[in-house]
This record gives C-alpha cells, structure tokens and sequence, in this order.
C-alpha cells in the first residue's frame, strides 16, 4: 500500500510544439522558487545523457533508427532517470516537467506506423511515475505554427502535429487541466500557477504516489 508522506510535486507540461510549454514551465518554476517552494525544472528528452544523446542525433536527422527503437529509446530516457527523479520528489522538491510519457505516446502514435498503436507505444512507459498534475496547453496547430514556424528538427510540420494534437486527445484523462494556451503568457501562466499550487499544497501534506497507467 502507498503511504502517505510529504514529498514534493510532480508536475508536467504536454502540449504540441510550439505551444508555450518552455516559457510556461520556467515562468512557473520561478514563480514557485520565489514564493518559497523548492522547486526544479527536467524535459525530456534529457538530451544530457548518452541515451538523450542518441536522440538527439536523432531528431536532428543526423542519424536514422528504427520507429520501434527510437520510442523504445525516448521511454528508456525516463527510466534512466526515474530513481533520480523519486528521489529529488521524496527530498521534498517539486519536479515541473517539460513534456514526458504522453509526448513519448502521442508522437510515435502519429507516425501511423502499423502495429505502433496507441496501446503498443504506451507499453515500455507503465509503472513510471504518474504526474500529480498535468497542464495540457491546449493550441490549434495553426496558432502555434503561425508563432514563428515549425523548426528544423524532425517531426516539426503541421501534418504530424495534427495527428499528436489528436492522439493527445485520446490520451487526456479527466483529472488533467486543459489550459487555453491561445492566452497571453501571464493569463496562461496564472491559471498554471493554481493548479500547480494546489499540487503543491496536497503532496506535502501527504500523497501517494501513483504510476502510469494504473
Ligand atoms: N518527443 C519527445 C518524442 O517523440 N517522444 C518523447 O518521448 C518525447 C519526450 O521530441 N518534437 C519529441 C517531441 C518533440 C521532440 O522535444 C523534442 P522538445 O520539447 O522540442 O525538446
């Protein structure tokens, strides 16, 4: 059974890109910093480690990989820093995350692989840890390529990001917060604030954890 301890939050970002989730969650992580919470910001991919640097290659074009290995790869990339990242929560530091295992779903699903479904590409990310609160910033894909256009790396053109947008919809469970990002940035960063509060308050007061996909 999980027990009850005070522990930081885990709180995630998801969106298309393009959306505002890197001005979001820094906004945010300051934001909690300077009310007084002891809180760090991760993404992921963590481009940091060898793993996080095979996808980087990767996304850059610079190397090319099988669909089933590169999700395999981006899931791996979490499981490696999973131990790091219950431990940071259970030294009492909230954890804001750019993108994470709906990212990894969401993308790959896209790709209309066949036999790379929903289901499959959820398998390698169960029993990680489940966020506390997930801030979906929800965006057509044309507001968010008419900020200043897709980049150059791959998977950045209004046809994929049209079918991410949708797989997120599939994915989207009812205690996550779906967030207007068409907003300016401080009205979407006050209505993140709150519920990243809130997050906050209830862990450490005393929460379990839970894991993806219970
Ligand atoms: N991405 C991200 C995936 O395809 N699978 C994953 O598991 C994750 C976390 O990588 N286009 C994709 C989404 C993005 C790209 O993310 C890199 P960012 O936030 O642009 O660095």
């Amino acid at each position: 059974m999980a027990s009850l301890v005070a522990r930081g939050a885990f709180i995630l970002f998801e969106g298309v890109d393009r959306c505002g989730k890197t001005t979001q969650s820094t906004k945010l992580v300051e934001a909690l910093k300077s009310s007084g919470v002891n809180a760090e910001l991760w993404r992921y991919p963590d481009r940091t480690t060898s793993m996080g640097q095979m996808i980087n290659s990767y996304l850059q074009s610079k190397t090319e990989m099988d669909d089933g290995a590169i999700h395999l790869l981006f899931a791996a990339n979490r499981w490696e820093k999973r131990a790091a990242m219950e431990a940071k929560l259970a030294e009492g530091v909230t954890l804001v995350v750019d993108r994470y295992s709906y990212s990894g779903v969401a993308f790959t699903a896209a790709k209309g692989i066949p036999g790379l479904d929903l289901e499959w590409c959820k398998s390698p990310e169960v029993g990680l840890l489940r966020p506390d609160a997930v801030l979906y910033l929800n965006m057509p894909v044309e507001a968010a390529a008419a900020r200043g256009g897709f980049g150059e790396e791959r998977y950045e053109t209004s046809d994929l990001q049209k079918a991410v947008r949708a797989n997120f919809d599939k994915l989207r469970e009812d205690w996550w917060t779906i967030v207007d990002a068409t907003g300016t940035v401080d009205e979407v960063h006050a209505a993140c604030r709150a519920v990243a509060d809130d997050a906050v308050a209830k862990c450490v007061a005393g929460a379990p954890y839970a894991r993806l996909w219970d």
